[in-house]
């Protein structure tokens, strides 16, 4: 096991051909982003190895309860049904639902992912992270992070009643939103030391979500890919040996679609 960045990496079984998603915020949107999930798991169902989520699957995850309730319940569901038909899913957990825990595991026949994973993917060496840990600029976020994911935080967390764990979500939202929109913008980009810490261990490409931007270009001898926010529009990464396309997704009268989007620009850093 290797660590990046403070981040663990997980290595995971090759895949050569698999569906990306990230950020897909599930319960802020209602159903529009359900239906572009849906469309998503069948494409991987048909035409894939894997589905692999990035991580911010949910728009908050706090305690073990809200696996039965609610979108938690219907999107686990969802993967359960695609697990169970011979689908291989992998969730990386985001910073909005790094209390994720075995009972999604159960519910949902997904791997569960706390840190990086690192696999052959298409034939190349590949990181895949939530891409906070990237973004080494955002200090009030840093330092909240080491507190959120103290074991003690996490335990009392994971076994509050529903309805405190929402409110506290909703509290801790409305806090986030006040912050991120003051100040330098900058502080939210991926920092380029991080980038290059990455790199420097050898990684061949990377792929994170987390920023809500649609990115991609070479850094170093290396590739990036950054997934924008799936609930935006459907928009996420299909690999198929060497050929690796972004597309969109979306739900059709009587299949799932996926429509080609343009390459998007490079990414910009932080200093
Ligand atoms: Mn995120």
């Amino acid at each position: 096991m290797i660590a990046v960045l403070g981040t663990k990496v997980v290595t995971g079984a090759p895949a050569e051909r698999a569906v990306l998603i990230s950020d897909l915020h599930v319960g802020t949107d209602g159903d529009r982003v359900l239906g572009a999930l849906d469309a998503a798991i069948a494409v991987a169902h048909e035409q894939a190895d894997a589905l692999l989520v990035l991580g911010d699957l949910f728009d908050s995850y706090v305690c073990r309860g809200q696996i039965h309730v609610g979108v938690w319940r219907d999107v686990a569901a969802r993967f359960r049904a695609a697990a169970t038909a011979g689908l291989r899913v992998v969730v990386l957990v985001g910073n909005r639902d790094f209390l994720l825990g075995e009972e999604f595991v159960r519910a949902s026949g997904a791997e569960l992912v706390t840190g990086g994973y690192r696999l052959l993917l298409g034939g190349v060496d590949t990181l895949l992270v939530h891409g906070d840990e990237l973004c080494q600029n955002d200090l009030p976020y840093q330092r909240a992070k080491r507190w959120l994911r103290h074991p003690i935080t996490r335990w009392i967390a994971r076994r509050l009643p529903v309805s405190w764990a929402r409110r506290a979500a909703e509290k801790a939202r409305r806090k986030s939103q006040a912050v991120i929109h003051s100040g330098d913008q900058t502080r939210f980009l991926p920092s380029a030391r991080a980038m290059a810490a990455v790199f420097g261990v050898g990684m061949q490409r990377l792929i994170f979500g987390h920023i809500h931007r649609h990115a991609r270009g070479p850094f170093q001898a290396g590739v990036y890919h950054v997934l924008p926010a799936f609930d935006a529009e459907g928009v996420g990464l299909v690999v198929n040996g060497h050929d690796w396309r972004p597309v969109s997704f979306r739900s059709g009268p009587d299949q799932a679609v996926a429509d080609a989007v343009d390459m998007p620009p490079e990414c910009d850093w932080s200093a």
